[in-house]
């Protein structure tokens, strides 16, 4: 505004010098020469100092409103600054509230993710929730069958006392049975046994508390008569008790005959051939006066009479009959 006040009157300067000084200028041929007007002339300086006032009143104008405008000026361009660095904190909030905005997108989209595998879990929750819905269903059920058998096991229970009353009868009837079944087998056994005395006794055997006998009736030596014993799986008897010597003296018919026993060389222990120890002196049975040994030739023992005290002994060469024993030895059966 001041500028432009300035020029305005450098303008104006010349015009007014020419005009006072009443020269014609050429340089605008075409422009009618000035008409001499004394109201013109008059009203020319009236115009310059109308100028001059206008253009003093536009400076001082133009002062004032500096004066008041440049303040206020001053404050809006301050007041821009502050909107300005109010605006750049903005901005700078927003960048910072983008950055946020972003980081908080990166959570929700973790979030997102992790709401995703919170529902895979929940359905396999809601798969293990079903199986076990399922299995308690089925267990239900289990209970419900194995109350049912407990009522049968409460209804055989009841059965019990009876059933045991069964059971004891059929005890004892087993018992009866496997009496019976010992007994059958004695009488089996028995029977066995009968059976195979039966037989010895059809070929000529007798028997005397679990020992065959077999008496001869043809004579021989000692010897010959020990190996006919053996050939019959016996051995010339042998006498272990009274009781036997009474068997053999009263069964006897043929008098005398060789027994078992026979001794170890002329001056040699007695001994029996079926390996009976000779060394119970109650269970000797010689005839008083016996054994003498004869003509130091008696080695062989045979009984001579129908007597307890009937042994003697005589040559081992004479010839006489003689009695084979054989132990009674069970069959299996
Ligand atoms: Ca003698």
């Amino acid at each position: 505004v001041h500028e432009w006040g300035m020029k305005a009157a450098e303008m104006e300067v010349p015009d007014a010098h020419f005009t006072v000084d009443k020269q014609n200028i050429s340089l605008w041929p075409r422009e009618p020469p000035p008409k001499q007007d004394p109201s013109l002339v008059l009203r020319k300086p009236l115009i310059l100092r109308v100028a001059l006032i206008c253009l003093s009143l536009v400076l001082v104008a133009s002062v004032v409103l500096q004066a008041i405008l440049y303040p206020w000026f001053m404050g809006t361009i301050s007041d821009i600054k502050t909107d300005a660095q109010l605006l750049k904190g903005r901005v700078n909030n927003v960048s910072a509230l983008s950055s946020k905005v972003e980081k908080n997108s990166r959570d929700v989209e973790a979030a997102g993710v992790q709401i995703r595998m919170v529902d895979a879990s929940l359905d396999s929750v809601n798969a293990q929730i079903l199986t076990l819905t399922a299995s308690i269903e089925k267990a239900t059920a289990e209970i419900q069958s194995l109350t049912r058998n407990w009522e049968e096991v409460g209804h055989l229970n009841a059965q019990i006392p009876e059933l045991k009353r069964d059971l004891d009868k059929a005890s004892a009837l087993n018992a009866k049975v496997r009496g019976l079944q010992s007994s059958l087998e004695t009488i089996s056994k028995s029977l066995k046994q009968q059976n195979d005395i039966l037989q010895m006794v059809s070929q000529d055997w007798k028997y005397f508390k679990g020992n065959f006998y077999y008496f001869s009736h043809t004579p021989k030596t000692w010897y010959s008569a020990q190996q006919f014993c053996v050939s019959r799986n016996s051995h010339l008897t042998s006498v272990t008790s009274k009781s036997e010597q009474e068997f053999l003296y009263k069964t006897a018919s043929d008098f005398p005959f060789w027994i078992g026993l026979t001794k170890t060389g002329s001056e040699g222990n007695w001994y029996w051939m079926d390996n009976t120890p000779f060394n119970d002196p109650s269970l000797r049975f010689w005839i008083p006066g016996e054994p003498n040994n004869a003509g130091n030739n008696e080695h062989c023992a045979d009984m001579r009479f129908p007597l307890l005290m009937s042994w003697n002994d005589a040559s081992c060469d004479k010839t006489l009959p003689f009695v084979c024993k054989q132990p009674y030895v069970p069959s299996e059966p």
